[in-house]
Order: C-alpha cells, then sequence, then structure tokens
C-alpha cells in the first residue's frame, strides 16, 4: 500500500517553485480553523464593496497578509477586503490575491467558508491566465486543501498529524450531475433562465450553498456547472474576478473544465480595474461551451 504523503513532502516534490508557499496555507488553515469559532459577530466597517464586514472577515485577512509577509515570499498581496494592492516585500517572488474568507455570511449559520488564493509572478492586476497556481481552503467537515499548478489539481485533509494526500490529479467527472446559481431566478437573463430549466430537464441536481469556494468544490467533485451569472439588474454578477473567478477558473481549467464570463475564458480577461466584478460560470467543458452558444 502506497505511503500516505504529507503535502509537505507531496508539494516538495512536485511542485518544488511553489511549495513554500502552499505549506504556509496550510500552516494559516490550520490558525485559522483554530480562530473562527471565536471571531463571530459584525465589524462596524465596511468593504470597498460596501459589504459590511464581519469581525472574521478583518481578522483572517490581517492574520493572513501578516503571515507571508513574514515569510519574505510575497511581493505584494491584493485582498477582497483591501481596496488597494498591498506591498509585503520589495525581495518577494509572488503577487497573491487573496478572499480571505469566502462565504463569510455562511458564518452565523456555520454553513461552509474557505479562503482563496491566486498566485502570480506577474505584477497585480493581470490576466488570470498568467497564474502559475492557484489554492483554495475550505473549514469544514474534514478541513481541506486544494491546490492547482500547471501540472495537476490536489486535494489534502487536515489531520492530527498535519495536511495528508487525499486525491491527486483530480479531474471533472463527466459529464456532471449538478448546478448551483447565484442570484435570483426572477432576476437571471430569459437566455440563461432557459438554459438552465433545459439542465433541470436532462435531471441535473440543484446544490447551492451560499459560498462559491463551497459550491465549486461540489462541482470539482461531481460535475455539472455552477455560476453566479450576469443578473438583469446586475450585468457584472457578483463575484469578484482578482479575489473569486480566477483562482477557481484556473483551477477548474487544470481540472479539465472551463469557465466563461458568457463571451470567453474568465482566464483571457483583461482586468480594467483590480476591484472588477465579472459574470462566473465555471464547470464541465461542454456545458460552458453550450452555454457560451446560448448568450
Ligand atoms: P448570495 C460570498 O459572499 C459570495 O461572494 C460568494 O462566495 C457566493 O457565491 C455569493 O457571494 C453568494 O451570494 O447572493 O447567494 O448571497
Amino acid at each position: 500500500m502506497e505511503k500516505t504523503l504529507t503535502l509537505k513532502e507531496y508539494v516538495k516534490k512536485n511542485d518544488k517553485e511553489i511549495a513554500g508557499l502552499i505549506v504556509k496555507m496550510a500552516d494559516i488553515a490550520e490558525r485559522i480553523s483554530q480562530e473562527l469559532p471565536y471571531r463571530r459577530g459584525k465589524a462596524d466597517t465596511k468593504n470597498v464593496f460596501g459589504e459590511t464586514q464581519l469581525v472574521a472577515d478583518k481578522w483572517t485577512d490581517k492574520f493572513i497578509i501578516g503571515e507571508f509577509r513574514k515569510s519574505r515570499l510575497v511581493k505584494t498581496m491584493k485582498s477582497e477586503e483591501q481596496g488597494e494592492i498591498v506591498k509585503l516585500n520589495d525581495n518577494g517572488i509572488f503577487n497573491i490575491t487573496l478572499d480571505p474568507l469566502d462565504g463569510s455570511s455562511n458564518m452565523k449559520s456555520n454553513n461552509l467558508v474557505g479562503t482563496i488564493f491566486g498566485i502570480y509572478k506577474k505584477d497585480l492586476p493581470t490576466q488570470g491566465k498568467n497564474q502559475i497556481g492557484a489554492a483554495y481552503i475550505l473549514y469544514g467537515p474534514v478541513m481541506s486543501l486544494v491546490y492547482a499548478t500547471k501540472n495537476s489539481v490536489n486535494k489534502f485533509f487536515y489531520t492530527k498529524k498535519g495536511f495528508i494526500l487525499k486525491q491527486k490529479n483530480i479531474k471533472l467527472p463527466e459529464p456532471g450531475i449538478l448546478y448551483g446559481i447565484g442570484g435570483l431566478r426572477k432576476d437571471w437573463l430569459p437566455k440563461f433562465r432557459k438554459y438552465i430549466e433545459g439542465l433541470e430537464a436532462k435531471g441535473y441536481k440543484l446544490r447551492y450553498g451560499g459560498s462559491f469556494v463551497g459550491d465549486f468544490n461540489q462541482v470539482l467533485h461531481y460535475g455539472g456547472i455552477f455560476a453566479y451569472p450576469a443578473l438583469i439588474n446586475k450585468p457584472n454578477g457578483k463575484l469578484r474576478l482578482s479575489a473569486e473567478s480566477n483562482p477557481m477558473s484556473y483551477i477548474i481549467k487544470q481540472a479539465g473544465g472551463a469557465s466563461t464570463n458568457g463571451a470567453g475564458s474568465i482566464l483571457d480577461i483583461e482586468p480594467e480595474s483590480i476591484n472588477q466584478r465579472i459574470p462566473t460560470y465555471v464547470g464541465n467543458k461542454g456545458l460552458i461551451k453550450n452555454l457560451e452558444k446560448i448568450l
């Protein structure tokens, strides 16, 4: 029986270039999971998107930026909770995008929340296709860390001995069985609504949990489509290009899937602003290609 590899053993063997970053993310995850039970309630501030911040949003943001500053690996970070790009180390190698606590509206009910990272060498802001890696942490039911590089998508579970490899080279199952769509159905564009009704007629099952990281994770494991689409009243949808859509589009591509903003791959989008929102559709390649034909 193959020896169970620790995250550190696996990443140092297979993705040496970003090993230091991924190991640091694992350390960060351990501490955040210990703090989340205590960092509760609303802060008295709003983020650059006008969203009321939670105590946990602010603490995780400050903690993660501080940890990467200490690591000296990172040159700049662009966090969803920060309006501007933050300078960390002039001699840092990597530039990181960050959603420190994605789905934090789920905190009150203790539903899924997570952290999303995009990894670049190029200066930010830049196209998502310039990522050299991406990762997300899910803080439950079993804490997991998924990271992708050009080589593969790999999943690790947290145990009393630290993170261990659970699945390597993850590929989206075909043809997929799930769909998860944000926004109100009455606000979906008519063409999109018809597309979804077509999937429902084929027996696709609704799975929507209110956090991109959690809903994405389901599509990665079961196949299907997740979307926070363009809405009648919000033509750019809700998800942030740099902190949310680009990293997840990178991961789904490495898993054999695809992304689109309705016109083409999200990874090809030239950012117009560092806080840009983008209609986001990710999932099995066939589903995404059919959707683009309809939109
Ligand atoms: P709604 C979380 O705040 C988030 O940005 C994504 O993680 C999630 O997909 C979406 O918002 C949920 O939005 O409108 O369903 O609350």
